[in-house]
This record gives structure tokens, sequence and C-alpha cells, in this order.
């Protein structure tokens, strides 16, 4: 008897098949540039969304069951473990990502936690030798509790950095065992309201003091995979240190960390920066820390973390086009860091999400793969970079030529007269060509 009995084994059934309950698109086993659609795509499953999360939101209790059945708090721990498996079993997931607190109840004390996180990581464990899971990274919730309400690594109290840094010690430890191949800090409350109490350069050191001290403890216990920072904007905190991608990548390099950390790159997150989920992934991939993905979308017309499934196809195929570009996943995947909205509250609402988005990617996939065989736009940006290829670019780049030449060859060329048009309605055109084939 399982939770989900009524609900079949999903399986590819293809783009004509009306079956809600089938992949459309994503064909695990398919191969596309190079290797299987599971593998290029790495899916994961959000422990804390799909097992924990019920709907609750500021005007109403949850909506959702995700206590299956049980009542007293470590069942429902073990229960959820047990339905996350069946889920990933049935959807064909490999991977799965977790916090702490998502797997095991908090008891009393951090030390209870503890132990009942010793259980449950068992269990866990268990479960993932039966089903052939994987971890794809672990982490710490260090924003929920009260304790964390100014911060955890940039709390002004020095007590509520010792306590993230236990939990963080023993997230690293679970992870570790579990086989994780990656280890994610997402700031949570890492930022501040107002400058008036706040002293941010004591405050940003002694994140960096936590970050060091945790990569020094993963790397000791022989931790093999990556260790991820995930910038997010505005929520919860007004001003958050760990705002985008390129404040995360000056943070790092400030403290000298940027070669102990890459970045877990989430949709809604890059949005509510005012990025593009593609701009934040190219960053990431530019400055060499591109390492692994949270998969969702936000609502352009709320200015929250909605976390919603992703089904934008023109988004994902950006995002699949820099993944590609990067090389693909290592260590990395693309987790749903999603949910189903408070009013989609059955369980078939949950495997219907996680079709739609694993589809999304399927096609986003297929196309980013069209994108670089095709080459039109690969050959469009490279001919607009072209002056840099020889001549006077070509000098600048060799450092052939210092200020003063260039105002020299300014006086002598007179005017730019070889400027080109940037295309980008030509480029726009051209990739809904490729998204949408000839009809
Ligand atoms: C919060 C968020 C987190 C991180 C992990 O917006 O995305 O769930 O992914 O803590
Ligand atoms: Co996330």
């Amino acid at each position: 008897m399982g939770y989900f009995d009524h609900i079949p084994n999903i399986k590819y059934e293809g783009a004509s098949s009306q079956n809600p309950f089938a992949f459309h698109y994503y064909d695990a086993d398919a191969l596309i540039a190079g290797k299987p659609m599971r593998e290029q795509l790495k899916f994961a499953m959000s422990y804390w969304h799909t097992l924990c999360a019920d709907g609750t939101d500021m005007f109403g209790v949850g909506t959702q069951d995700k206590f299956f059945g049980a009542t007293d708090p470590m069942e429902i721990s073990r229960r959820r473990a047990e339905a996350g498996f069946e889920l990933m079993e049935k959807l064909d997931i490999d991977y799965f990502c977790f916090h702490d607190r998502d797997i095991a109840p908090e008891g009393n004390s951090i030390s209870e936690f503890h132990k009942n996180l010793d259980i449950m990581t068992d269990f866990i464990e268990e479960k993932m030798h039966e089903t052939n899971k994987k971890l794809l990274w672990g982490t710490a919730n260090c924003f929920s509790r009260p304790r964390y309400m100014h911060g955890a690594g940039t709390s002004p109290n020095a007590d509520s950095f010792a306590f993230a840094a236990a939990q963080i010690k023993k997230a690293i430890d679970i992870t570790i065992r579990l086989g994780g191949t990656g280890y994610v800090f997402w700031g949570g409350r890492e930022g501040y309201e107002t400058l008036l109490n706040t002293n941010m350069a004591l405050e940003q050191d002694n994140m960096a003091r936590l970050l060091s001290m945790a990569a020094d403890y993963a790397y000791s216990k022989g931790f093999q995979g990556d260790l991820y920072i995930e910038p997010k904007p505005k929520e919860p905190t007004k001003h958050q240190y760990d705002f985008d991608a390129a404040a995360v990548i000056g943070f790092l390099r400030k403290y000298g960390l940027e070669k102990q950390f890459k970045l877990n790159i989430e949709a809604n997150h890059a949005t509510l920066a005012g990025h593009t989920f593609a701009h934040e992934l190219c960053t990431a991939r530019i400055n060499g820390m591109f390492g692994s993905i949270d998969a969702n979308q936000g609502d352009m017309l709320l200015g929250w973390d909605t976390d919603q499934f992703p089904t934008n196809v023109y988004d994902a195929a950006l995002c699949m086009l820099e993944v590609l570009r990067a090389g693909g996943f290592t260590n990395g995947g693309l987790n749903f860091d999603a949910k189903t909205r408070r009013g989609s509250f059955t369980h078939d609402d949950i495997f219907l999400a996680y079709i739609a988005g694993m589809d999304t990617f399927a096609l986003g996939l297929k196309i980013a793969d069209r994108i670089i065989k095709d080459g039109r736009l690969d050959r469009f940006v490279s001919e607009r970079y072209s002056s840099w290829s020889n001549g006077i670019g070509a000098d600048i780049i060799a450092g052939k030529v210092k200020l003063e030449d260039l105002c020299d060859y300014a006086y002598r060329l007179g005017e730019v007269t070889s400027i080109a048009s940037g295309g980008q309605e030509r480029l726009e055109a051209l990739l809904q060509q490729l998204m949408f084939g000839a009809q």
C-alpha cells in the first residue's frame, strides 16, 4: 500500500497523448546533445514544497494534507519520506534536495533535533538504497526559528551564529553520509531592514567567517561535491547581502572564497532581482561559478517569490542554452523549488505539476540543442564582435595600445562607419522559428 496508489508510473507517451499522467516531451533515455535527457536535466524533488508545504499563506490555514495520515511528529516524518520516495519512483525523478527541518521534527532542543535527524537519516538512507535515488544537495534551515529573526551568520547575536553553525555542521554530516553531490547556502535572513541598527561591515565579515568554517569542515570530512550559494534579493529582508549572482561573486572574491563556492541559481530569485533567469546563469557561467539550478517561475504581476512550477518554455530554453554552454551539469541539477498553488490541493496536482515542469525543461533542452546545432545565433554573435579579432580590436585585446594611441586612431578614422544593427527582432524571430519549427 502506497500513498499514491491510484497514480500510475508516469511514462513518456509523446506529444499527441491526451493522458495527463504521462510525459509528452520528457523521454528520459532519449539522447539530446550527446547524453540521455535524464543526465542532461538531472531532475530533483524539493522535499520542503513537495512533502511539507501545505498551502498555508498569511490569509489562511493549509489546504493540503502533508501528514499522510499520521499525527505523531516522527511518524509524520517517516511517512513523508515514504511518500517522497514513492513519488520519485512514479515520476522517475533520480534526485532530491532537503533542508534539515524538512526531514525530521525539531523537538524541544537542538540536541533532540539532531537525534531525530539521525533516526530519519538512517530511514532515508535505507530508502535510497531500495530505490536507487540520490541526494542532489542538502541544506540547513537557518531562517525559520525565532532565534534567527535578525539573521544567522549575520546576526548581531553571536549565540544565533553558533546555533546556525551547529545546524550547518549537522546538515553537512548528513549530506556527506547520504552521498550528496552538493550543499546549498541560501541566505535566508542574511540581510537587514534598517541601517539605523545595523553594523553592515561586521555582519558581512561574519557571514564570510561562517562560510569559510563550513567549507573547511566539509572538505575536512571528505565532502567531494560542490558548495553553492543561492542568491536572492528582497525576501525576507529588505536588503539581502546575496542579492544576485554579481553581488555574491563580489562577496566571495572579497573574502577569497571564490574557489570554494559555486552558485545555485533560482529562476524566481533572478526575476525578483530584476534580471532574467538566463542573465543570472550567464553571470555564474562566465565567472566559472555555474553549479546548480532551482527550477521554478514567478508571476511577473506579483512582487514576491511565488515558487510556481515552470511552464514557460521560452525561459526554459534559454536556461538550458546556458547549461549546455557551461558544458552541462556536473554535480548540480534541476531542483524543482516549486509548489502547487494553494487551490491545487490534491496529490494529483503535485504529480501533474511535476509532469508539467519536467516536460517544460525537456522542451527547453531540445530547443537549446537545436539553437546550438542550427548555428545561426552563434554566427550572428561572433560576426557582431568580429572587430575584436583583427585590427585595432585585436591590438586592444593584446595590450599593444595605450589610451593616447586610441585617440590618434580615432582622429585618423574620423567617424565610426562600420557599426552594424544589433538585430534583436531578427534573432527573436529566429528563436521562434527554432522553437516552433515549420508548421
Ligand atoms: C527560498 C529558497 C530556498 C532555498 C534553500 O526562496 O529558494 O528554498 O532553495 O534554502
Ligand atoms: Co531555492
